[in-house]
């Protein structure tokens, strides 16, 4: 009876899908009411954070990245969702969120930065609402409760927005953040990219509950799971969640069924290990960009002239980018220091004067 309970439960959390695998709408009800340039210009960041994906492990392979968690295969859990937003939002990533950050307002050479371990990677620009991408598994959960209440005692009609990945979930700081939410109806939404595997660990032995989306139930929260290859279907759960926060109704949790096809990061995990091909090529069968392409084609919205001048344009972005980034002033032992701490304990003032001295020279 008690396990009947549970499949009660689970049994609630179908996936939802707008925008079918072949780039047709199997959901007409709830097609995303958005212009004919809105969905050229969320075809063309898709577009763009490919080719920056493609471009970033190109660079980190010649040595001149440092660290860089691959995106591709996830644009419309990242992109659509972000979509969705406004620029009074306030962001929260994760560690292969920065394509959000980018259309957030990040300038690219500072991306590049975060990439190469310079500080000023983490500077966000004064007028942009965010804090750097966290490493720590899980830890922007609990910060995206304190941030969304912190926007309602203020009384902005604006949301703080977070992503994890499948992995975050098992966390301490996951149940933490979305209860704490919960409870105050902070105006949140927590993101999971659920890409089946946390490094090498699958989904499978993450956790037994047969959705992520449900655990929101435990927090008194929305969930909802969706087709996170679908950019209709990831965008149509934000924006609804972003109204709900705004009205007061508090957060939603949503959970986005994707897949990354490259490595968790450059820094040398092979995932063929892992993954068979088979499974590798299931997914390449869902792209984001392929179906999207297909239904924005089906309208007469996109052509591969289009596509080629976006490809141009963001390698021409990249171009630059990488060259201002490499250009920019290197780190100093003292930069570091000084950024840690506003007053310096005794010891490291001492090596605060050393490193002075040593870098004047
Ligand atoms: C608290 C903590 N524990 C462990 C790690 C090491 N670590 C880095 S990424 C990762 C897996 C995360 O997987 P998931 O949440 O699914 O995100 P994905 O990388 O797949 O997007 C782990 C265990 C960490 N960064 N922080
Ligand atoms: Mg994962």
């Amino acid at each position: 009876m008690l396990k009947h309970v549970l499949e009660t439960v689970e049994n609630q959390f179908e996936m939802l899908q707008i925008l079918n695998e072949e780039g047709k709408i199997v959901n007409e009800d709830l097609v995303p009411d958005l212009s004919d340039d809105e969905l050229k210009e969320l075809m063309r960041r898709m577009v763009y954070t490919r080719i920056l994906d493609q471009r970033s492990i190109a660079l980190n392979r010649q040595g001149r990245l440092g660290f860089y968690a691959p995106t591709a295969g996830q644009e419309a859990s990242q992109l659509a969702s972000h979509f969705a937003l406004e620029k009074e939002d306030f962001l929260l990533p994760g560690y292969r969120d920065v394509p959000q950050l980018i259309w957030h307002g990040l300038p690219l050479y500072q991306a590049f930065l975060f990439s190469k371990g310079h500080f000023h990677g983490n500077q966000i620009p004064e007028d942009m609402n965010a804090l750097p991408p966290q490493i720590i598994i899980g830890a922007q959960y609990i910060q995206t409760a304190g941030v969304a209440l912190g926007m309602k005692k203020r009384g902005k009609k604006a949301v703080a927005v977070t992503y994890t990945g499948d992995g975050g979930t098992s966390q301490g700081d996951f149940y933490e953040g979305i209860n704490f939410a919960g409870v105050y109806k902070a105006p949140a939404i927590f993101i999971v990219q659920n890409n089946g595997f946390a490094i090498s660990v699958p989904r499978e032995l993450q956790t037994n509950a047969k959705t992520l989306a449900q655990k929101a139930v435990a927090a008194g929260i929305e969930g909802i799971q969706v087709d996170g290859m679908d950019v209709f279907a990831v965008y149509a759960a934000t924006k609804h969640a972003r109204e709900r926060a705004i009205n007061g109704e508090g957060p939603t949790l949503i959970e986005t069924i994707t897949y990354r096809y490259g490595p968790h990061t450059m820094s040398g995990d092979d995932p063929t290990r892992y993954r068979s091909e088979e499974l590798d090529n299931e997914w390449a069968k869902k792209d984001p960009l392929i179906r999207f392409r297909k239904y924005l084609e089906s309208k007469n919205l996109w052509s591969e002239e289009e596509e080629n001048k976006v490809i141009e344009e963001a390698k021409e972005d990249i171009k630059n980018a990488i060259k201002q980034a490499e250009k920019y002033p290197k780190q100093k032992v003292t930069d570091l220091i000084a950024n840690m701490f506003e007053e310096l304990p005794s010891h490291l003032a001492e090596q605060m004067e050393e490193y002075k001295a040593k870098e004047s020279k």
